[in-house]
């Protein structure tokens, strides 16, 4: 079972201008998809990134973009508010490198004028600082494939042009030298010069080694680590290096797109529109959780049977992560979604384990679990902490990287990934371990001052703290420690008046909306999560969230939830979750109103 991943109007625009690059663009598909563009507009012009959220520059120029391709006239008037936001929030100029470089294949932005990504990164050793793996897998798999299109600078018209999207002015000023993100600077203006004048054989070699690289990363879904960019510009690569889009590893590539397309019939005709990624082993093992919560019994014969597709869903062979840790056998690892099996992560691994002791399976369900701590154990970072794919990936250095203007492109530990796996392998017996103590330290010292924890791949603190509170007390942690007890006071102090809680995705940026937005579904219970491990369940504060959820259920058992709670990239990159709204409030009514085998 799967919820749809909702993001936004980047994933169809970009998805319009990659097929009308490689020609096999077909009217169908433009229509479709720009009636899905279109209805996403905002009054003013703009298209956001999140339900709700302000207009952004960026996305809205690709989405003109992709608009105009389909035909829309330039002095539609939908396109001419778009043009006014565009121009108000400094045009082409102002956007983020991803967008130009979209802008640059169709000779809408000089090839010269974005920051250099020399193929040869692909040729660092390990040692070297910016080596490929001192980046993210994503982000990794993203730099690879268009250090390829960046040095092949190939241009291919639209046939009509964007000017009107620019204002002329120059970009702005470089930072100064005396900060990181100077040199850096500095540096990219050196590799634009290398640039104009590699070294032939060493450039030809670095070509050759990254379409290997490339070749040797797609998954058995035709994908790349399961999700757009990396996927979108590994096809582009490719096709520029000669490959034809008959060639097995494109044909694939091309067909396992479909299989994250939706189609839908609305009143203003089909609309298509395409998921960042797919998420059916995360929501599958949190569904197992939250049925189990509401008391559907170990054995029954759902969860026996989700429990034998998350058991099948181990990846047993190695990947990226081993790059860190080359020791460790592979098996005992989960990744997010069906076939992504180079990039199991710590978090799903430790969601599915969670799940597994509850389904109820036999034997081999012991032998997956033991492997899973196997692989956890040895995902530990340094300072005792959990990441979601990788060992120390800390570089911060690759943050100021021109490049790297979009998103985070590092991975170290996070608050809610640690959470998660501590309570998994303390729930499973690990409690008293030194793995778990660390992991323990390491949540004590990240707390905020405030309380809270920030939460990292769900929006924000109050997904932090959700996730905090529940490990440390499965961990030991007595509900009397001042930790908890300071955690405790926060979600009361940012409880909304409804009894819900809530937090906008302005909190990443901004800190006056830590805790702070209208109420949710899955917020509320995640906070309810943090108050009935604390023994707080059965609280004034407790009863009147469990209200704002009673009564706000549909008639259908469900809840309604437009805004995002979920996280790509903190600031940068918003998930809805379809799931999630059903998922964690069954969770938390399960467990507040003790209708399950309650966990602990
Ligand atoms: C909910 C947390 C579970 N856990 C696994 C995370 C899985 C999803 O991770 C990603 C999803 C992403 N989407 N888009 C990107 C992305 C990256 C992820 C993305 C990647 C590169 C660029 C832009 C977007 F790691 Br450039 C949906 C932690």
């Amino acid at each position: 079972m799967a919820g749809e991943l909702a993001t936004n109007v980047t994933m169809e625009a970009e998805d319009l201008l990659l097929r009308h690059f490689l020609g096999i663009v077909t009217p169908d598909e433009l229509a479709d998809t720009a009636r899905w563009i279109r209805s996403r507009q905002q009054p003013e012009g703009g298209w956001a990134t999140f339900e709700g959220g302000p207009g952004d520059l960026s996305t809205t120029v690709e989405a003109y973009a992709a608009l105009r391709l389909a035909g829309d006239p330039v002095d539609a008037e939908h396109l001419r508010r778009a043009r006014r936001f565009v121009l108000a929030h400094g045009g082409i100029e102002r956007t983020r490198v991803f967008t130009r470089i979209w802008l640059a294949l169709f000779g809408e932005w000089p090839w010269d004028a974005l920051p250099a990504v020399p193929p040869e990164v692909v040729l660092l050793p390990r040692w070297v600082p910016l080596n490929i793996y001192d980046f993210a897998c994503w982000a990794r798999q993203t730099i690879v494939p268009l250090a390829v299109v960046r040095t092949l600078r190939p241009i291919r018209p639209l046939g009509f042009g964007l000017a009107e999207l620019r204002t002329g002015r120059r970009p702005a000023p470089a930072p100064p030298l005396r900060t990181r993100a100077g040199w850096l600077h500095r540096l990219d203006g050196v590799l634009h010069g290398y640039d104009r004048h590699p070294v032939g054989p060493v450039r030809r070699n670095a070509l050759r080694r990254a379409a290997e690289w490339i070749i040797a990363r797609q998954e058995a879904d035709g994908s790349w680590g399961g999700i757009q960019p990396p996927w979108v510009y590994s096809l582009l690569a490719l096709h520029l290096l000669g490959y034809p889009l008959e060639h097995p590893v494109l044909r694939a590539g091309l067909a396992g797109l479909d299989r994250f397309t939706i189609r839908e019939d609305t009143p203003a005709g089909p609309v298509r529109r395409l998921e960042a990624c797919q998420s059916p082993v995360w929501d599958t093992a949190l569904a197992v959780t939250a049925l189990a919560d509401a008391g559907v019994p170990a054995g029954h014969p759902a969860l026996r049977r989700a429990g034998d597709w998350l058991l099948a869903e181990e990846i047993r062979v190695t990947g990226d992560w081993a790059v860190r840790r080359p020791g460790t056998p592979p098996g005992g690892g989960w990744a997010f979604e069906f076939d992504n099996d180079g990039y199991p992560d710590t978090d799903d691994t430790a969601e599915v384990l969670l799940a597994l002791g509850r389904a109820g399976a036999g034997e081999p369900t012991a032998a997956a679990v033991r492997r899973g701590h196997r692989w956890l154990h040895a995902m530990q970072c340094r300072d005792g902490g959990w990441a979601a794919f990788d060992v120390d990936n800390t570089r911060g250095i690759a943050r100021d990287l021109p490049f790297c203007d979009f998103g985070e492109v590092i991975d170290p530990p996070s608050a809610d990934v640690t959470a998660h796996v501590v309570e998994a392998l303390a729930v499973q017996g690990g409690a008293g371990s030194p793995a778990v103590r660390r992991g323990v330290d390491w949540l004590l010292r990240a707390q905020e001052r405030d309380g809270s924890w920030f939460g990292r791949w769900g929006v924000n603190h109050v997904y932090g703290t959700g996730a905090a509170v529940p490990a440390l007390i499965a961990a030991g942690l007595p509900a009397e420690h001042p930790a908890v007890g300071r955690a405790l006071d926060w979600l009361g102090r940012v409880q909304n008046p409804d009894g819900g809680w809530g937090e906008d995705i302005r909190s990443y940026r901004q800190p006056g909306w830590r805790g702070r937005g209208a109420s949710t579904a899955s917020q509320t219970a995640w906070a309810l999560l943090a108050l009935h491990a604390a023994g707080a369940g059965d609280t004034d504060r407790a009863w009147r969230g469990i209200g704002w959820l009673v009564e706000r259920q549909r008639p259908d058992g469900g809840w309604d939830e437009d805004l995002y709670t979920g996280t790509g990239f903190p600031g940068d990159f918003s998930i809805n979750y379809h799931l999630y709204r059903l998922v964690f409030p069954v969770s938390a009514l399960g467990r507040l109103l003790g209708a399950g085998d309650a966990p602990r």
